[in-house]
């Protein structure tokens, strides 16, 4: 019997929540699912498409599972490809977690909304909690979209579904898998294996960050918050740092001096400059306590010192 379900779990959050979720609650607990079979699999698996609500429906019933995890998306740059396709999988896959949430009496979810949910109508610096948001990407609009379902699932069924919008992730563990803040984890390979690295987006292109293993431990904190200290059910601002391509570089260089950085700005460089700037996440920090431990020089340093001890993972 697993108690929790993580769905896209072989994505770059999802290898690291899972690991951090078997870690706590134990290997046997934790039943990871993705359209693929994990790289490594440290606990039980299946394939599941986010699409097959019957099959979503099945696995919760015959597992006992109690709270899901639902990571499974197409992402912001992978999504302007295909937008109908990216519709369906983000907006039709969270339905099907909604409804079989409330259908199988599901403790709580966490759906990981996005700072793409902010477009060019959303104040620049520190992005309130509640403002204008008409994102400019199919999957911003998805992310928006899918907070405003979590709150309507929360008021009309009292599911007890949470939500933050993460910003752009930084982490050694596992490869992004198709965002415009991707730039921010290849940049430290390119580094480690080539000294180089070519930016897609301008230099000075300033976006809201976070390291991974902060990302993990605000997930973890919000979904063990008592249920009272939660007054938001749409999406969490959250946040930990802001920071250029020309910034982030420079931190490089101070632990590899001989790092040579070009820019090759592409269609990422419109995503990136319809997204804004810096993040207030003061409601996080108010309702659950949320703080973050990194900022962009202990990120650097830590991804850099893991980065050398894991050369396996190294992408080139
Ligand atoms: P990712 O692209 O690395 O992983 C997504 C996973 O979903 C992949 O393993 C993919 O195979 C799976 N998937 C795609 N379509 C599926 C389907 N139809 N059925 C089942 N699985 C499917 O993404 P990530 O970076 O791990 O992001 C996880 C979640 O966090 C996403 O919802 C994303 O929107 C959100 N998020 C991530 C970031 C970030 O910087 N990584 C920032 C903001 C929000
Ligand atoms: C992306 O760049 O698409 C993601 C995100 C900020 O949601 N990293």
């Amino acid at each position: 019997m697993a108690k929790i379900l993580v769905l896209g779990a072989n994505g770059q959050v999802g290898t690291v929540l899972s690991e951090a979720l078997r870690r706590r609650w134990g290997r046997e607990e934790v039943l990871t699912s993705d359209l693929n079979a994990p790289r490594q699999q440290s606990g039980p698996h299946l394939l599941l498409d986010v699409r097959d609500e019957a099959g979503l429906r099945k696995v919760i019933e015959e597992n006992g599972v109690r709270q899901i995890y639902h990571l499974a998306a197409i992402l912001s740059a992978r999504g302007e490809k295909d937008p109908l396709q990216t519709w369906k999988i983000n907006m039709d896959g969270l339905l099907n977690v909604l409804e079989s949430a409330v259908a199988c009496h599901l403790e709580r979810v966490f759906y990981p909304s996005s700072m793409a949910v902010f477009g060019p109508t959303t104040p620049r610096e520190m992005t309130p909690q509640e403002a204008s948001f008409i994102p400019a990407t199919v999957y911003g609009i998805s992310k928006y979209s899918g907070e405003l379902w979590c709150n309507y699932y929360a008021g009309r069924y009292g599911l007890d579904v949470r939500s933050i919008r993460y910003p752009g992730i930084v982490g050694w563990q596992s490869p992004p898998g198709g965002g415009t803040t991707d730039y921010a984890v290849e940049i430290f390979h390119a580094a480690l294996l080539h000294g180089k690295y070519t930016c897609f987006l301008k230099p000075d292109t300033r976006l809201p960050m976070m390291y991974m293993d902060d990302s993990i431990r605000a997930t973890l904190e919000l979904m063990d918050a008592p249920t009272e200290k939660i007054r938001h059910r749409t999406a969490y601002n959250l946040t930990a740092m802001s920071f250029t391509p020309e910034e982030l570089a420079a931190e490089i260089c101070r632990h590899l001096p001989g790092f040579h950085i070009e820019y090759k700005p592409d269609f990422r460089q419109a995503i990136a400059d319809s997204w804004t700037a810096s993040i207030d996440d003061g409601c996080a920090r108010e309702e659950w306590g949320w703080r973050p431990d990194y900022d962009l020089a202990q990120m650097t340093a830590d991804m850099i010192k893991q980065l050398n001890s894991n050369p396996d993972l190294l992408k080139g």
